[in-house]
């Protein structure tokens, strides 16, 4: 039996409480969202069971291979999020553009931006993958909602939270009141409160980076990670590698025991540096989160909630995690005067 019998919508509806401004609109749409996210697990944990492994043959507007269990995510959420009348568009990593809401439901106050199904290359291996998800409120008064919508820097979200199909199912969000987890009662198809108020410790004793990359990384990147590797017992060095290749997996972690994820840009050609995590719905969502647990996020010379995006596929190289491990890393970048560039490309 679930030691909490706070679920994640009776959570969701006291924090709407908690707000004297709050609508209930909010409400509806993470409770749609929930739904969607359960729907997803039983698929996910299906896995080789359903014939649904395997690639479509096609690739999404940022050059990522669409696996079959990609698809089936974006359609669940997509029918899930159409009709409650809580948005005026979507935006997802598997469209190319906005998604309008039909024609034939009403619009509402927020947009949703979200990656269906993060890390699903990972999914024959069985490991943990996960949805993220962003809200925002819209800034156009009525009707479809537009690109200006969309386009907003991180330190405006509303909402933020992603689903981790693991050992278990959780849901993990914040409305700007601080850091909740849920983990799936699957005999019962709810989402019970398991972690009240995740706040990430100050300093970690874990990097997680693709060090595959290292012939890639800038100077102050380089430096920054060959630091943790030191023995020095004063500073706890050095830290220890953990790096699954799924960010949802490897950001859970980082939150939840601290220290420092790591997904620099690739610096082959200084002049062009090309970040690969996605701004919108990847890294933004994840930063509000870590910032609301009291850990922090930077491209290495901007807090990245502060990056204003040009386009719907924006990347940034991120670095995010305890508060400390970060400023260290931030040291590192001023140090080497690294001139402030303008990450948020449209790299694809
Ligand atoms: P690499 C998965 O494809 C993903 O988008 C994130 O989930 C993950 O953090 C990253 O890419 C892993 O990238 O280059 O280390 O395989």
């Amino acid at each position: 039996m679930p030691t909490s019998m706070i679920t994640v919508q009776r959570h969701i509806l006291e924090q709407e409480r908690a707000n004297p401004h709050a609508t209930g609109e909010l409400t509806g749409l993470l409770w749609d969202l929930t739904i969607a996210a359960k729907v997803i697990s039983h698929q996910v944990n299906r896995g080789g069971l359903a014939d649904i492994f395997g690639g479509t043959g096609e690739a999404n507007v940022t050059g990522d291979l669409v696996r079959r269990l990609d698809r089936i995510a974006q359609d669940t959420i997509y029918r899930a999020m159409d009709h409650g009348g809580h948005l005026c568009a979507m935006v997802s990593e598997e469209s190319p553009d906005m998604i309008p809401i039909p024609a034939k439901f009403p619009k509402g106050p927020y947009v949703l931006l979200y990656d269906p199904l993060d890390g699903s290359s990972n999914i024959e291996a069985n490991v943990s993958i996960g949805t993220i998800f962003s809200v925002h409120r819209r800034i156009s008064t009525s009707g479809d909602g537009t690109q200006g919508d969309c386009l907003q820097k991180g330190s405006k979200q509303i909402a933020a939270g992603y689903f981790l199909y693991g050992s278990s199912t959780m849901i993990v969000y914040t409305t700007g009141q601080g850091v909740y987890g849920f983990t799936l009662e699957p005999s019962i198809g709810e989402f019970f409160l398991s972690h009240e108020r995740i706040l990430t410790p100050p300093k970690g004793k874990y990097y997680s980076i693709n060090e595959g990359n290292v012939g890639a990384w800038d100077e102050p990147t380089r430096r920054y990670i060959e630091y943790l590797k030191q023995k020095d017992a004063a500073s706890d060095r050095p830290y220890s590698l953990r790096y699954i290749g799924s960010l949802v997996a490897d950001f859970h972690r980082t939150l939840l025991y601290g220290g420092v994820f790591l997904y620099p840009a690739d610096c082959s050609n200084p002049q062009k540096p090309k970040p690969k995590l996605r701004l919108l719905y990847e890294v933004a969502p994840m930063a509000f989160i870590m910032n609301q647990a009291g850990g922090a996020a930077t491209t290495g010379t901007q807090n990245v909630l502060d990056v204003q995006p040009s386009s719907l596929h924006d990347r940034v190289p991120i670095v995010m995690g305890s508060k400390q491990d970060v400023a260290v890393y931030e040291k590192f970048c001023v140090d080497s005067k690294r001139a402030p560039a303008n990450f948020a490309s449209d790299a694809h």
